[in-house]
């Protein structure tokens, strides 16, 4: 049995840990812990952290909504991986946000191509309460956030991001590279820039103390984009799909591949038909590979999901894809997902 301990408080310290083979304890054993909930998963190494933020409320059995925003709004703060202002830019220099959320009852609200917000998943909540519409893009949804009270951030690249796109514009070749996200807690002096500390995407499921599940998605997008670009991020039933009565699913990636098959929806249509969560994933990357071909080896699509009843899963195209959960018997883990392209 892994040893519970001190619930921590950055990732990088709940990565060392995890690297000497240990898993993490959450703070205060939760009362619900019997229940076998809350729970929350979320994308790469970067979740952990996120996680942390949302079981500050999961674990006073606060609704699964508030979770999944305050959990991505950890990495979003971050300037060290570069979900959220502090990411890479498109081709144009310029750095523009996609995010979208989703609860129980499938209210959704999303925005795309925001520039200077901080929180572009918060944006995303206010539209879906506060607008009759699901989706705002670029200036709308800027004009959108400052009338909300969203400061303007000012447009400046974080330092990282600038040197990325320095050297990228030696070739201008848009080339994504496989598993980018997945080095920034473990960066290296001899990392090449850009591929480095660059998570472009984190998302995240929650299931609260009640039962109900919800889910977030936020990104910078794919580094070096043109401009306009949208991936699968901002997109409900492509990056995000909660149905509550049978599961949520999210998806990271190459966003393209994820959009041609409605790539969450899939998931969780795959569960209503029986399938566990690990099982729907698998099936919904199978579908991918079959429609790429040979070109499937050059990109890296990954789903994350969790059933209605508690339990979750997730399955990568390639290798190197991992999870962060956080469960309510209390442990923190990052967890290897199994890959199909061997
Ligand atoms: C996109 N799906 O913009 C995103 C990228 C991503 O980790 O997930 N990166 O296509």
């Amino acid at each position: 049995m892994p040893t519970r301990r001190k619930f921590l408080t950055s990732s990088s310290a709940a990565l060392a840990l995890l690297s000497a083979g240990r898993s993490l304890g959450a703070p205060n054993p939760s009362p619900l812990a019997a229940t076998g909930k809350p729970l929350v998963i979320s994308t790469w190494d970067a979740g952990l952290a996120a996680n942390l933020g949302a079981w500050h409320i999961l674990s006073k059995s606060g609704r699964a909504l508030d979770a999944v925003e305050a959990g991505v709004m950890v990495t979003e703060a971050s300037q060290n991986c570069c979900v959220g202002l502090g990411g890479n830019p498109d081709r144009d220099g310029i750095v523009t946000l996609d995010a979208c959320i989703m609860d129980d009852k499938f209210n959704c609200g999303s925005v795309a191509a925001l520039e200077r917000i901080k929180h572009p998943i918060s944006v995303a909540r206010r539209v879906m309460e506060r607008t009759p519409h699901v989706m705002l893009v670029g200036e709308g949804a800027q004009q959108f956030a400052v009338a909300q009270g969203f400061p303007l951030e000012p447009q400046k690249l974080s330092p990282d991001a600038e040197k990325a796109y320095r050297e990228w514009l030696k070739t201008s070749q848009y080339q994504p590279v496989v598993n980018i996200e997945n080095t920034g807690n473990q960066k290296k002096p001899t990392d090449p820039v850009g591929g480095a500390n660059n998570h472009d995407t984190i998302a995240m499921l929650a299931q609260d103390a009640q039962g109900n599940l919800s889910g977030s998605c936020t990104t910078s997008g794919m580094g070096f984009k043109m401009r306009g670009r949208l991936g699968d991020s901002p997109l409900i039933g492509a990056g995000l799909f909660v149905d509550n009565a049978v599961g949520a699913a999210a998806a990271t990636g190459q966003g393209e591949d994820v959009i041609r098959m409605a790539g969450a929806h899939t998931v969780v249509e795959l569960m209503r038909q029986g399938l566990s969560p690990k099982a729907a994933c698998k099936a919904a990357v199978e579908r991918i590979a079959k429609i790429k071909g040979a070109q499937a080896r050059d990109i890296q699509v990954c789903f994350i999901a969790i059933s209605a009843g508690g339990e979750h899963g997730a399955f990568a195209l390639q290798k190197g894809f991992s999870y962060a959960v956080c469960d309510a018997a209390n442990q923190q883990q990052l967890i290897q997902s199994e890959y199909l392209l061997k």
